[in-house]
């Protein structure tokens, strides 16, 4: 197949996240699925998203939730088969809804059969599929500790003195992208999807692919002060990256959005400049980062929203390609309600719609995480028994390294955890809020009983009435999907207010980031303009309420 004329199809695109695991389950076993996805397509279709990406799918021992995937040309069992997978497909494309996968190569499972067998052949075909090295006078290149707070070297088990690098868990052992053999395998991964008929690919920790040996020497704490400059955006990123596209990508009408750790804008803007013919888009995650000290959740801090919006700022005018992605939820994020200023209280529905309208009509391709559309909040599981997430079991005991923070440490470690996002979606108020007939691998979050989407449908002022104004918006609007972006309130902690244009048509979103009524007499002139939204009813004088937000238009 040739190269083909791409259509940039993911500019106009709103995307929908579905984490599998926590979305619907058909069979009565506790865990999401394929069928169950199946028969939620009417719904999303509802919605009037035309895209969804899928959270990973493939076998996998689901050490992190499929996010170690030991066999990328097949499906989870208890998912369901490739038969159910190419089902979906044409169910979603029929509908009109394109489907990108999640791709996780910088990585794969311990249990995939390449590191099977490297694991224990030492004279393994696949070894230089791995980042393998040899004890020198005793000791390993380095002592560091990864993402998931352990070693990142591990011990091969054929060997006494081979060890295997990790970032991750030690269930996910990292890939050797130097080597051409490796890359050929991946590409044959993509075409593989990609002929099925998927759209595109969320791309995984995309910038860990490439290292830079040359500093694995570097010491623990510079580890994490240089922001773990030896592991991600390596020397040669963008050259793979690059040659993905070339080889592949560039033969396909597809997408692809890289997941950027610790990404910078500098580096960021050469992943996704058209001319490099490398990413589409990137996540980068400094607005997640504005109530986190260096970075790191469990630093927690006290949310600011002139931090919020020198980030936004940045983005929004400093990416070359002009095409963010939008997003304030994932699956390895807590819920946005009840953060970011906002309340999940008594102002629930309100926080959830104006941080609904903030984010979506900005310049770029929303995204929205399965359950943000009806408002869900944060899990009310308390026991660390009961979470089940790696990263946090992992975590936890750690805290006590922090002896003058431990305190402090424990008291946010539940509302920062992944597990967060990942309880089952709420349908309805039945007993496992309609996702199963059976106990949930995860907590149901007790709320279920009128935070669901059944109610939010019913409701003419649900939470998801907002999104599918914001979508239809969206979708028919020149102003949000190619204007100009600029705030129109600087250096605020309060109001966070924005205009977007082209040509002589405006749009213009005023909101409040607080429980506080705010006095907006300063932005008269755009108060005269036409409302087309508020989330609140009637009597608009130049105060907003609290969490109100408004939309304004000038054509
Ligand atoms: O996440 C990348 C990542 O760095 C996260 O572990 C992040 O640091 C953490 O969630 C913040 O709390 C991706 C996936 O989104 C995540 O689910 C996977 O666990 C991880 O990669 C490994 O594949």
């Amino acid at each position: 197949m040739g190269k083909i004329k791409r259509t940039n199809w993911y500019k106009d695109a709103i995307v929908y996240q579905i984490y599998p695991r926590s979305f619907c389950d058909s069979n009565g076993d506790g865990l999401g699925d394929i069928r169950g996805i199946i028969s939620k397509i009417d719904y999303l279709a509802s919605l009037g998203v035309n895209c969804v990406w899928l959270s990973p799918i493939y076998e996998s021992p689901q050490q992190d939730n499929g996010y170690d995937i030991s066999n990328y040309y097949d499906i989870y069992p208890p998912f369901g088969t490739l038969e159910d997978a190419k089902e979906m497909f044409a169910k979603f494309k029929e509908k009109g809804i394109r489907v990108i996968m999640d791709l996780v190569v910088n990585h794969t499972s311990d249990q995939h059969y390449w590191f099977k067998d490297v694991n224990t052949n030492p004279n393994s075909p696949y070894k230089d599929f791995y980042i393998i090295r040899k004890k020198v006078n005793g000791k390993l290149p380095n002592k560091w500790k990864g993402f998931f707070h352990e070693d990142v070297w591990t011990k091969l088990d054929c060997s006494e003195d081979e060890y295997y690098f990790h970032m991750f868990a030690k269930t996910q052992p990292e890939l050797n992208w130097e080597n051409p053999k490796l890359r050929e395998e991946v590409k044959k991964i993509l075409r593989f999807w990609l002929d099925l008929g998927v759209s595109g690919f969320r791309c995984d920790v995309i910038n860990l692919i490439s290292k830079d040996y040359s500093k694995f020497g570097y010491g623990n704490l510079k580890l994490f002060l240089k922001g773990y400059s030896p592991v991600v955006d390596g020397p040669r990123l963008n050259e793979y990256l690059h040659e993905l596209y070339e080889d592949v990508l560039s033969h396909y009408d597809c997408m692809t959005v890289g997941e950027t750790v610790f990404g910078k804008l500098d580096t960021s803007n050469q992943l996704v400049d058209p001319k490099n013919e490398e990413l589409d888009m990137v996540f980068n995650m400094d607005h997640l980062n504005v109530d986190a000290f260096i970075g790191a959740k469990w630093f927690y801090r006290k949310f600011k929203l002139k931090r919020l919006m020198k980030v936004v700022n940045k983005w929004q005018k400093g990416l070359v390609s002009g095409n963010n992605s939008l997003f304030i939820e994932n699956h390895d994020q807590r819920r946005s309600v009840g953060r970011f200023g906002t309340n999940d209280k008594e102002y629930r529905v309100q926080s959830a719609k104006m941080l609904a309208v903030s984010y979506f009509l900005l310049k770029g391709t929303p995204f929205i995480y399965q359950g943000q559309e009806i408002g869900m909040t944060n899990t009310d599981i308390n026991r660390l028994e009961d979470l089940k997430d790696i990263e946090a079991l992992n975590f936890y005991p750690r805290i006590d390294d922090f002896p003058f923070l431990k305190k402090y440490m424990r008291r946010h470690f539940f509302e920062v955890v992944r597990d967060n996002a990942r309880t089952p979606m709420q349908w309805d108020d039945s007993k496992y809020a309609g996702f199963s007939t059976s106990e949930p691998w995860l907590k149901v979050n007790a709320n279920k009983d009128k935070i669901n989407v059944k109610e939010s449908l019913n409701d003419p002022n649900g939470i998801i009435a907002t999104y599918k104004f914001l979508i239809d918006f969206r979708k028919n609007s020149d102003v949000i999907k190619h204007g100009s972006f600029d705030f129109i309130v600087k250096n605020n902690n309060s109001i966070f207010a924005y205009i977007r244009k082209k040509n002589n048509k405006e749009v213009v979103v005023i909101s409040n980031f607080t429980a506080k009524e705010k006095c907006i007499k300063k932005l008269e002139k755009y108060l005269n303009y036409e409302l087309c939204y508020c989330n609140y009813e009637k009597d608009l004088g130049p105060k907003l309420r609290p969490y109100e937000t408004r939309t304004y238009i000038k054509n």
